[in-house]
């Protein structure tokens, strides 16, 4: 018997703004993404606008616009039994406040999902991922703008309707609490070093974000009573860089900035640390009193989560983040990526306990990963052991976790087939297990290629997470 229960969801997650591309085709509409350069500073001096003459990473991405149906069919052989990845916001509503949806769009998702469902997998949909239309941004001011609640309310209205039957498994807002570290992607505004108290617009956008989230889940439960709508954050916990109690408590801090959003939106109310935080900040909500009644009943079926490191925290260092989480101190007991991530699966049974503990609902690890630059040999082959070997350590802990107590609906690896970095947008920090020939320029084939990693994810899904030796996947030397 396996520690895995038997629906145990098996699959790989992606998002449409980093494998889609066909940025402008079937009416789609400009999205945050669709501005945003190669390399890590992406997000500095932005103007909002596609400039001429330069190199925008999802404007075609690995082109899967147009080879969905190959593609999954591919991702098939794995034996996935669920599929993540999000509908782009802009293709069914292209620049957010339409009122009548984009039939192109709703017809193109209508497709993908069927063709999922036809390879046996379960479409589990974030309803907007790092996509808020640009539009809204540059006319509204993004989510700080109340105006966004309703737009988004008629866009999930929309999508709820048209499928429902198609799909069951949703999430309102991608990692959410990267509202703090990276505002663009986690709450759609635009935060520069010039916004005048930047807390009070981030948390006035958290605040009409759980809203929306809320009045998502009604109108998803109204429409479905089989939906089940989750939120998603970042959760790559944080230690204390020593035992003095000054990091001990300032990494706790640290760690319920992220949980105050698991906590509204699963508990149905502001936990009562806020109204400090308000205090000391100067903060003022704008705020409806039906917003706290919506917030109560409309609470998330599910936390889903991304995992992917850990990070260590000193008292008084300047708090940077970027899509892995918090970027600390550099942990002496953990190797890390090219990309300078600790690799600490432990970090992930930690993680799933401490959630457990906190909220008693099901988890759902919708991203874990790890980017690697990936060396096709001469025979044609790629080994990627170091992915292979994260994917093991990893699908270990989870083990350790369920058989801690903790209910977990499934794991999604993150990019099974390689796609657009959203931290760099970089293509050559490859997370897939399907190689994708594609360089950072935007050169490449984008000939599909199997990695060694392909059979290894197979058998773990065929034996439900039984079998985890790859060793006889590996070349002997
Ligand atoms: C998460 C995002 C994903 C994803 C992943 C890996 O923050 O939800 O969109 O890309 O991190 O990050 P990166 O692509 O920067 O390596």
């Amino acid at each position: 018997m396996s520690v895995f229960p038997k629906n145990f969801l098996w699959g790989g997650a992606i998002a449409a703004n980093q494998a889609e591309g066909g940025y402008r085709e079937g009416g789609k509409g400009l999205s945050v993404t669709d501005i945003l350069p190669v390399g890590p500073n992406r997000f500095n001096d932005l103007t909002l606008e596609v400039k001429e003459g330069v190199f925008y990473p999802s404007h075609e991405a690995i082109d899967f616009y147009h080879t969905y149906k190959e593609d999954i069919q591919l991702l098939a052989g794995m034996g996935l039994q669920c599929f993540r990845t999000s509908i782009a916001w802009t293709r069914i509503f292209p620049n957010g406040d339409e009122s009548e949806p984009n039939e192109e769009g709703l017809a193109f998702y209508e497709e993908m999902f069927k063709t999922l469902r036809e390879y046996g997998m379960e479409p589990v949909i974030t309803l907007s991922h790092f996509e808020t239309p640009l539009h809204l941004v540059k006319e509204y001011g993004g989510w700080k703008n109340r105006k966004l609640i309703q737009f988004f309310e008629n866009y999930c209205r929309t999508v709820f309707e048209r499928y429902k039957g198609l799909v069951r498994y949703w999430m309102t807002f991608n990692e959410i609490n990267h509202a703090h570290t990276l505002p663009l992607f986690g709450a759609g505004i635009h935060v520069t070093e010039k916004t005048e108290q930047p807390l009070q617009v981030i948390y006035q956008a958290s605040h009409n974000m759980f809203v929306a989230s809320a009045k998502a889940v009604l109108i998803g439960h109204e429409i479905d009573k089989d939906n089940q709508i989750g939120c998603m954050l970042s959760l790559s916990p944080i230690y204390p860089a020593t035992c003095n109690p000054e990091d001990v408590f300032e990494a706790n801090e640290l760690r319920r900035r992220s949980l105050f959003y698991s906590d509204v939106h699963l508990r149905g109310e502001y936990p009562a640390y806020f109204e400090r935080i308000k205090k000391e900040n100067n903060i003022e909500l704008d705020t409806e009193p039906e917003d706290f009644e919506f917030i109560k009943q409309g609470t998330c079926d599910y936390l889903g989560f991304s995992f992917y490191r850990s990070s260590l925290h000193e008292a008084g260092m300047k708090i940077l983040g970027n899509t892995g989480g918090i970027l600390g101190k550099k942990n002496p007991y953990l190797k890390e990526t090219n990309w300078g991530w600790p690799i600490d699966p432990l970090a992930l049974r930690y993680v799933c306990n401490e959630l457990t503990d906190r909220y008693q609902k099901p988890l759902f690890i919708v991203e874990n990963g790890i980017g690697v630059i990936d060396e096709i040999k001469e025979d044609g082959s790629i080994e990627d052991t170091e992915r292979m070997m994260y994917l093991k350590d990893h699908v270990e802990m989870m083990k350790e976790a369920i058989k801690d107590g903790c209910i977990i609906l499934g794991y999604t690896w993150w990019g099974p087939i390689d796609i657009v970095s959203a931290g760099t947008g970089e293509m050559e920090k490859r997370y897939g297990f399907v190689y994708v020939d594609k360089n950072n320029d935007g050169s490449g084939t984008r000939e599909r290629r199997k990695k060694k990693s392909y059979d290894y994810y197979k058998q773990i899904i065929e034996t439900n997470g039984k079998n985890l030796d790859y060793i006889h996947l590996t070349k002997k030397e």
